[in-house]
């Protein structure tokens, strides 16, 4: 296959058009944009985060993952359109003046690939088992790992692994955590399906100290979405919202990370096309979350 160095909406990209989409933009743009191989997945490929950065030190820093679950497949489109107007788009340079972006399109590779070769609805890494293969990233990281809503059963969807921080996708998104740590002021965990704004904490129905804070500003956020086509992300608790959940990033970023405002945010399309939407939906999918977005890194900017 011949990769362009091009992002396109129009399709779901393949994991080495993503990140030699990546290479391109730091090739292009050097004073702005870093890539950063982080680790490697288990089947060898790069784990490579983008940099948005106009230099210094020790800023504010925007962290977003996509597609820690492979089969959710308009997560990446959405960093990769976060990313092209942060760096293509010069009428955006405002928003990494004062902050960095760190953005990793697609935190489970091996997976994401095996979605589309193999069984498009795979969840989980692709790390063999003696049964069952592959393990739940977002059940994977170590804070609460095996409380709640994870299995130790190896065939399941929600698998935790043998260890918390089992596999090395968990670790090298740990890794960029601790190594921010303090820095870290959004994080924003994409998956789908939704649409959900979901906060801290996974495990428990106990709000977190800043709740107000956190559902403010994903409500605040949520208006700017719906007023480009009406869509409308329920903001809330994860485990009133949708299920209990122990081991997962987000709030491990909270935990240990020290980060504050972080989110799972589920995406739509909901209903029928579910972890499947058409590539038709790309566009206006990218496009409305970019304005929530926005929102975010406004209110980032303004502390
Ligand atoms: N949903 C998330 C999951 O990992 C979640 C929901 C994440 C709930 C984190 C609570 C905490 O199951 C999907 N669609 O993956
Ligand atoms: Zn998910």
């Amino acid at each position: 296959r011949v990769t362009t160095g091009e992002v396109t909406f129009t399709e779901y990209m393949r994991h080495d058009d993503i990140l030699a989409y990546l290479d391109r933009l730091a090739e292009d743009y050097p004073q702005i944009a870093t890539t950063e191989v982080i680790g490697k997945s288990f089947e060898g490929r790069n784990l490579t985060v983008i940099k948005i950065s106009s230099g210094g030190s020790n800023k504010p820093i925007i962290f977003i993952e996509a597609a820690i679950h492979a089969r959710e497949w308009i997560a990446p489109p959405v960093a990769l359109y976060t990313i092209q107007q942060l760096v293509e788009n010069a009428n955006n340079s405002d928003m990494y003046r004062d902050i960095d972006w760190i953005i990793l399109p697609v935190v489970n590779p091996d997976g994401y690939e095996y979605s589309h070769t193999d069984e498009r609805l795979w969840r989980k890494t692709r790390s063999p088992g003696s049964i069952c293969d592959g393990v739940d990233g977002n059940r994977n990281f170590g804070h609460q790992w095996m409380l709640v809503g994870a299995s130790n059963w190896q065939c399941s969807q929600t698998y935790a692994g043998y260890q918390a921080f089992s596999e090395v996708e968990t670790q090298a998104v740990r890794d960029i955590f601790l190594a921010n740590r303090g820095n870290i002021k959004l994080f924003l965990d994409v998956h789908s399906y939704g649409p959900y704004f979901l906060y801290s904490w996974g495990y428990t129905e106990d709000p977190p100290e800043n709740v107000e804070e956190l559902h403010s500003l994903a409500a605040s956020a949520n208006d700017a979405i719906s007023a480009v086509r009406n869509t409308s992300f329920a903001v809330g608790n994860s485990m009133t919202l949708l299920y209990a959940v122990g081991g997962g990033s987000r709030d491990f970023s909270r935990a240990v990370g020290e980060v504050d405002l972080g989110y799972t945010v589920e995406l739509p399309p909901g209903g029928s096309s579910g972890f499947n939407p058409d590539a038709s939906e790309i566009i206006p999918v990218v496009t409305e979350t970019w304005e929530g977005i926005k929102v975010f890194y406004e209110y980032i900017q303004e502390q």
